[in-house]
């Protein structure tokens, strides 16, 4: 138990920092098309300093970019995280504060704090960062920068480091939201199906049966349910193995799945019963549909390996809710007709609305 408990924090912890990774690839890429435009643009105007520092910034993300494909991911945070900072320091010290490379600062907060690094040193590396925005502000209004660039020429370089600024945030905001929402739906996934057979789980089956219970009473509509279970299950399992029983489950649950009407609910109720939702059908209408159920499933064959294929049979309780009731109620005699058909022979149809 323990050791299975240690297994599923190790796999959640293994696909969030996944997660992480699949966002950080982009970066490289992104800084680094960006820094191209700088290389160019300051050895164009003639600021070299800063046209050598752009070519370091490149190569820094191309470094980066192989050790995240090398899954060197310390490294590479490391070099993405040292090349904003170092990037930010020289330009702003070479070509002043009104420059804007500082906002590239900003970019720090989101990328740490969505790394797997501890609360502690994330805490410090912003920290660190706010600290480093403070000293360049404080330093840079007692020193003038080393190049003098155009009033004009600044202006256009400031509004192009916030538009690539408020562009590389929301892209990384972007893509991680789309990270957390696949995320969560496969947990919605998991949380409501049965994962061999992809049918609803009980619990959810029963989230919507309480649903249309409310429904049902609102609009004085019919509300039928059907309880299925196959028949001497434990005797293909006994005699052909746990894996064609599964196998058998699987092909019953696409049969029934797509056999009832888009409004009706199928689940999985236990082991080899399922239970089916069948709004606005009343208990003979609901009859027809299990008893047409009931045909197909005797018609179903499932492959075996080197022995003829398997037929199975199933025996369905059917019953209707009545006003005033809780899903309990027709759950309890679903099951007791489902009952009286095992008891009757097996592979039948049992419609009963008598309370149970
Ligand atoms: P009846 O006709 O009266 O329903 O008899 P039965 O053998 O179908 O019913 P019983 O309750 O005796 O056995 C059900 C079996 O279903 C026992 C259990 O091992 C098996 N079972 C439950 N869940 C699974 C599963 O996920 N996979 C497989 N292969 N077998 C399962
Ligand atoms: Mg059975
Ligand atoms: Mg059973």
């Amino acid at each position: 138990m323990r050791s299975e408990r240690t297994s599923q924090q190790a796999i959640k912890a293994r696909n969030a920092s996944r997660s992480f990774w699949r966002l950080m690839h982009q970066v490289p890429l992104l800084a680094g098309m960006a820094h191209v435009v700088f290389m160019v643009l300051f050895f164009r105007i003639g600021a070299l300093w800063m046209g050598w520092v752009n070519v370091g910034s490149v190569a820094m993300f191309a470094l980066s970019a192989l050790c995240l494909r090398r899954r060197h991911n310390n490294a590479a945070m490391v070099l993405i995280l040292s090349e904003i900072v170092l990037h930010a320091v020289l330009a702003v010290r070479f070509i002043g504060w009104d420059s804007g490379f500082h906002y590239y600062l900003l970019l720090v907060a989101p990328i740490v704090f969505v790394s797997r690094v501890s609360v502690k040193a994330k805490t410090m590396i912003v920290g660190v960062m706010f600290v480093c925005h403070l000293a360049m502000d404080h330093f840079m209004k007692m020193h003038a920068p080393v190049y003098t660039v155009h009033t004009h020429a600044l202006s256009v370089l400031r509004y192009f480091n916030i538009a690539v600024t408020f562009l590389m945030l929301s892209l990384l905001s972007g893509q991680y939201y789309r990270l957390v929402t696949s995320a969560e739906k496969r947990l919605r996934e998991l949380a409501t199906t049965d994962p061999l057979t992809r049918l609803l789980n009980r619990r959810s089956w029963l989230e919507v049966a309480d649903y249309e219970v409310v429904q049902r009473q609102r609009h004085q509509a019919p509300l039928a349910l059907v309880l299925a279970d196959i028949d001497h299950f434990k005797a293909i399992n006994d005699r052909h193995g746990h894996l064609v029983g599964d196998r058998v489950l699987q092909a019953v649950s696409d049969l029934l799945r797509t056999a009832v009407r888009q409004q009706d609910s199928v689940a999985r109720w236990g082991g080899e019963e399922f239970m089916i939702l069948m709004p606005q059908a009343t208990l003979e209408t609901a009859r027809v549909a299990a008893e047409r159920l009931r045909d197909k499933v005797s018609t179903l064959s499932v492959a075996l390996d080197g022995a003829p294929p398997l037929s199975v049979s199933m025996t369905f309780g059917v019953t209707v809710h009545q006003a005033g009731e809780t899903i309990e109620c027709p759950v309890r005699r679903a099951d007791k007709a489902l009952y009286e058909g095992k008891a009757s022979g097996r592979n039948k149809v049992v419609a009963s609305d008598v309370p149970a």
